[in-house]
């Protein structure tokens, strides 16, 4: 702590240079974030001291996540789903087991399967909750191996995990044949579309994911990453409207009695930021953004063909992989690599075109050189 303040002018002079010390997103193609749109920033900055973690006091900005709730629900087939707003997929994730948990209470040492390609945070979720986790080998296509999934199901089972949208393919898992299983075993079926969400259901020929299939119990879907808004914003749906009560413990100095999310002090900027894309955009709008991450990540897939470094996987989404010496990327991109050491690029919005072909003419010249 400095013992006396510093002026407004030496701090934001401290505090702009450590800003440029951050990368550019003109070369950021490894993250599954992007700039945020500036409808969502206007939002942000709007609703900036709000706290969902006390929803009495801000009953306006508490009746916009209850609408956000409702376009995810209705976009996603069960307009009636409960759900609420997390800081994103990881904690979407960790609430979801918890759900799945408190249903299946009985069980002493209980176990949850989840593909290979789960993102990390089913690890934290399982180590916090005391699950043993089961990993699913993926079919050559990187998709979870839904007969293989069936086969680690026993007594002790409390859930089945499918990704509509890996984070290091793109891909999507037999999201219908897994939500079979889930029924026949009377299995929790969580689906992390936490990437996927806002992709799917705006590509000309959506596979089938979400609530439409009887056996989903839940869904995470992260505003943040394709939906666009500012961070931190993720959202856990859930079928039946009521479920997140069974999480409900008492909070009795609040102006609600009962609370059942994670955090406590929850920031509705974000949330207010992620409705007002969608509202401002509209499915036409994200369609035509989806459409355009869709083109960018067939091109990018031609070009680096083209140069010789072939795809690792066909993606579903917008996530291309490649066969490619680490040595030949050059400097100032920033793309990242999957644990079999292929080449990752996310064709995020702000990966357009014009990045695209810039990234190609690089890779050109370092081939050549
Ligand atoms: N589920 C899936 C399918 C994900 O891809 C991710 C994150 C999560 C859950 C967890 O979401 P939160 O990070 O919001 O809790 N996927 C990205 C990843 O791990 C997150 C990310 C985004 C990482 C931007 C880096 C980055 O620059 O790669």
């Amino acid at each position: 702590m400095l013992n006396k303040g510093q002026s407004e002018e030496e701090l934001f002079t401290f505090l702009s240079r450590k800003r440029r010390e951050d990368l550019d997103h003109d070369f950021i193609l490894s993250s599954m974030c992007t700039i945020p749109h500036s409808v969502a920033v206007r939002a942000h900055c709007m609703f900036m001291e709000t706290n969902l973690g006390d929803p009495g006091l801000f009953p306006g900005t508490y009746s916009i996540e209850q609408l956000l709730i409702r376009r995810f629900g209705a976009l996603f087939h069960c307009p009636e789903a409960g759900g609420y707003a997390t800081s994103g997929g990881t904690e979407s994730n960790i609430q979801a087991l918890r759900l799945a948990k408190v249903q299946k209470c009985g069980i002493t040492s209980p176990n949850v399967i989840v593909p290979e390609s789960a993102h990390f945070s089913f690890k934290k979720a399982c180590d916090m909750l005391g699950l043993e986790i089961r990993s699913v080998p993926l079919r050559k296509d990187y998709r979870m191996d839904a007969d293989g999934a069936a086969g680690l199901i026993d007594k002790n089972t409390i859930a089945l995990v499918g990704i509509a949208g890996t984070t290091e393919y793109g891909m999507v898992d037999p999201i219908a044949d897994l939500a079979k299983i889930a029924q026949q075993h009377e299995l929790f079926f969580h689906v992390d579309a936490a990437f996927g969400g806002m992709v799917i259901p705006f590509l000309d020929r959506p596979v089938p994911f979400d609530f439409a299939l009887p056996g989903v119990t839940t869904i995470a879907v992260d505003p943040h990453k394709m939906g666009m808004s500012t961070i931190p914003c993720g959202c856990l749906l859930t079928r039946d409207p009521t479920m997140l009560h069974t999480l409900n413990i008492d909070t009795p100095y609040l102006t609600v009695k009962q609370e059942y999310t994670l955090a406590g002090t929850r920031p509705g900027a974000p949330v207010a930021g992620a409705l007002a894309v969608l509202d401002y955009l509209g499915a036409e709008g994200m369609k035509a953004v989806v459409a355009g991450c869709m083109k960018n990540t067939e091109r990018i897939i031609a070009g680096m063909e083209t140069l010789g470094y072939p795809r690792a996987a066909t993606p579903d989404l917008n996530v291309a992989t490649f066969v490619c010496p680490k040595e030949l990327v050059p400097g100032p991109w920033r793309v990242s690599w999957t644990r079999k050491n292929h080449l990752r690029i996310v064709c995020m919005p702000h990966v357009h075109a014009g990045r695209v072909e810039a990234f190609l003419t690089d890779m050109q010249k370092n081939r050549t050189r």
